[in-house]
């Protein structure tokens, strides 16, 4: 069975938003065409706790986009953005959330950030996801959203460690691009094995 999985298509991730990715609100129509195509949709939804360890603002010493060592690995430190409760937090409003049968949310530890839908950045600990997929028999997986080079990519390369068929919808996702970070993504995703296909091919 396939299932459609939206990530974190957030106000703060839009243009104007705390943490925006170029064209980021571009995605909204093609994933609300996506939406009406699938019969299951899961959505993500980014959410911290004020004070999250993954903001700049958390680190004296630190500015946004740089980096710092955590117990569980190099972690890229960020404006803060999708504070719970907040209007960034919020789902860009022409989202069409209805029909979404699961909102995952992630990040809301305070010590730890949460990148992949599947698990959070140490790479062990669940987000239930994946129990999730396993009890419905869900196997096949479509991806969009944002951010291409984040979350979306940690959720791919996740989906793929875990045995699913994990396809990348290519003009429904867009990219910060740190350092070339979206050509990165693209070769490591391809390398582990995803496909990548357009909305029109769907
Ligand atoms: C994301 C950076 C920080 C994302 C979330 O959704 O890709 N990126 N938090
Ligand atoms: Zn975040």
């Amino acid at each position: 069975m396939s299932t459609l999985i939206v990530v974190d298509l957030q106000n703060d991730f839009c243009p104007g938003g705390a943490l925006e990715v170029p064209e980021g609100d571009t995605i909204v129509p093609i994933v609300n065409s996506l939406i009406d195509r699938f019969q299951n949709v899961i959505i993500t939804q980014d959410w911290h706790p004020e004070g999250h360890k993954s903001f700049a603002s958390s680190h004296s010493d630190k500015s946004p986009y740089d980096t710092k060592e955590m117990p569980y690995g190099t972690q890229v430190l960020w404006p803060d953005h999708c504070v719970q409760g907040s209007s960034g937090a919020e789902f860009h409003p022409d989202l069409n959330t209805l029909k979404a049968q699961l909102i995952i949310r992630k990040g809301f530890r305070t010590e730890i950030d949460s990148y992949s839908a599947f698990f959070e950045n140490d790479h062990t600990t669940s987000t239930g996801l994946h129990g999730f997929l396993k009890d419905l028999g869900m196997h096949d997986l479509f991806f969009c959203g944002l951010a291409l080079d984040f979350c979306v990519k940690w959720s791919v390369l996740d989906a793929l460690k875990l045995g699913y068929n994990a396809n990348l919808i290519t003009d429904a996702t867009r990219g910060i691009d740190l350092d070339g970070s979206v050509d990165a993504s693209f070769a490591e995703m391809e390398e582990m094995g995803a496909h990548f296909i357009t909305s029109e091919e769907i």
